[in-house]
């Protein structure tokens, strides 16, 4: 008999070829074999920083110095020119790319390497690291080197303080309509390199189920594994182009 991941895969790949109308929702995991850090894993970023330093409008409020700190380390891994986007993103824009209309990307993570592989129906639902926020006119604009965690907004009349453009744990992520619309009307939601520990993405897939296929690639069954159709659980460098091609 065949072992049960060829199973899955052929009956994960049927899926896909019946879909008209696909989510894929991506987390830290797509991007560790680019050279950047899970949160959860052993030896990720809540292992090395404590969440309540620098995930929450409260550490910002009360040390911004340490959060900017914080963020401005990630940004300049991300502007190694060793970081670059893997098998896995480039996979998904080839996705987007040959069902044109039918897919949408939507990303928990920070980083730039979906829209470097060539991703574009991308929603960055926790923000963007290479931007800054105003918090007083909420606009979002890229981030540059000279921001201190004093700068002013340039572009609003308030000179409003500006921010990391990103989600932290009590603030509600970015553009939840147009995702719930999406999912809404989705056939296939596919999940990828996300622990399904934060919500409320991890609640995507149990919204979904009963009318959409579902889909869990990662390395290991994930916290919501048993509420999936099918699954492949491997290195997203290698489960992601063997669903995809
Ligand atoms: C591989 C691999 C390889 C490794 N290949 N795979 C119920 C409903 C709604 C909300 C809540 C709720 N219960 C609790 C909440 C609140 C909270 C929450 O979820 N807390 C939980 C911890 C319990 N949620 C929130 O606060 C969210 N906001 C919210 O709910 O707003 C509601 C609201 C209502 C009214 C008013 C106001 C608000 C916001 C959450 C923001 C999360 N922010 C962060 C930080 C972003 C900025 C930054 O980067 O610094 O986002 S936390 C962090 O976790 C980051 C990630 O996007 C997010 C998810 O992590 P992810 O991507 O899943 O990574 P890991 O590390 O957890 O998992 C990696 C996986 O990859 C693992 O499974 C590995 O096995 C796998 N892997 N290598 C394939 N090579």
């Amino acid at each position: 008999a065949a072992p049960a991941a060829v199973l899955h895969a052929a009956a994960a790949r049927a899926d896909l070829l019946m879909a008209r109308r696909i989510v894929v929702l991506t987390g830290a995991g797509i991007s560790r074999e680019s050279g950047l850090a899970t949160f959860r894993d052993a030896d990720g970023i809540w292992a090395q920083v404590r969440i309540e330093d620098v995930a929450t409008p409260d550490a910002f409020a009360r040390d911004p110095a340490r959060v900017q700190g914080f963020y401005n380390a990630r940004r300049a891994q991300l502007r190694d020119p060793a970081i670059a986007p893997n098998a896995a993103h480039l996979a998904l824009a080839r996705l987007e790319r040959e069902h044109p209309g039918e897919v949408l990307l939507v990303t928990q993570n920070v980083d730039d390497l979906h829209e470097r592989a060539g991703s574009t129906r991308l929603i960055h639902m926790h923000g963007e690291l290479m931007k800054a926020r105003c918090m007083s006119c909420h606009g979002a604009s890229p981030w540059r080197a000279d921001i201190a965690p004093d700068s002013a907004c340039p572009a609003c009349d308030a000179r409003g303080r500006l921010r990391p453009h990103v989600v932290w744990f009590g603030e509600m992520p970015l553009a939840m309509e147009e995702i719930g619309a999406a999912l809404e009307a989705c056939d296939l939601f596919v999940s990828i390199g996300t622990s399904g520990n934060v919500y409320p993405a991890a609640g995507f897939v149990a919204e979904v189920r009963g009318r959409a296929r579902t889909v869990e690639l990662n390395l290991e069954p994930s916290e919501g594994a048993s509420l999936f159709d099918e699954a492949m659980h491997g290195p997203a460098t290698q489960v992601v182009p063997a669903f995809v091609d």
